[in-house]
């Protein structure tokens, strides 16, 4: 029996990435792995939206530094879809870290630091839905 396994994640393309003129190479990135994306926005979102996108954060000492990052420029948002998609988008983003982010992931190409690191993936399919939630309920 095949198992099929398809879900939906949220993906950001982050300030520095979008500052770079990087999102058109990103997304393709994304389809050439077999991701679709489902919807996608380009937004810039203030502080207190960043705080409350981060909340699970808000007692790390970057708390701060990181939600006024998120907000500092466009950013763009993106509902992404394949199969096991929460899994297979934080392999393909890499390490939190670029510095330790292996070959062929998109923080390796183009992370620049720890806190610009390019791309934003859901951790879990629980905290998918809710980061979908976040960004496109209407
Ligand atoms: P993730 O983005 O790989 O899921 P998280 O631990 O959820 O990593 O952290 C959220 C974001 O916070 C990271 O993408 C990164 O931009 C920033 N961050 C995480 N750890 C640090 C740190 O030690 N210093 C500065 N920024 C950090
Ligand atoms: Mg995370």
């Amino acid at each position: 029996m095949i198992m099929s396994n398809f879900e939906q994640t949220l993906s950001i393309i982050k300030p520095d990435a979008v500052e770079r003129n990087l999102d058109n190479e990103i997304k393709e990135l994304f389809k050439n792995k077999g991701f679709k994306i489902v919807k996608e926005k380009k937004i810039q979102i203030d502080k207190t939206e960043a705080e409350s996108f981060y909340k699970i954060h808000e007692t790390k000492p970057f708390y701060n530094d990181l939600c006024e990052y998120l907000s500092s420029g466009p950013i763009i948002v993106m509902i992404l879809e394949k199969n096991n998609a929460v899994l297979a988008n934080r392999d393909l983003m890499g390490a939190t870290n670029p510095k330790d982010a292996i070959e062929g992931t998109i923080r390796k190409k183009y992370g620049i630091s720890i806190d610009k690191n390019s791309v934003h993936g859901s951790d879990s399919l629980e905290n998918a839905k809710i980061e979908i939630d976040f960004f496109f309920k209407d």
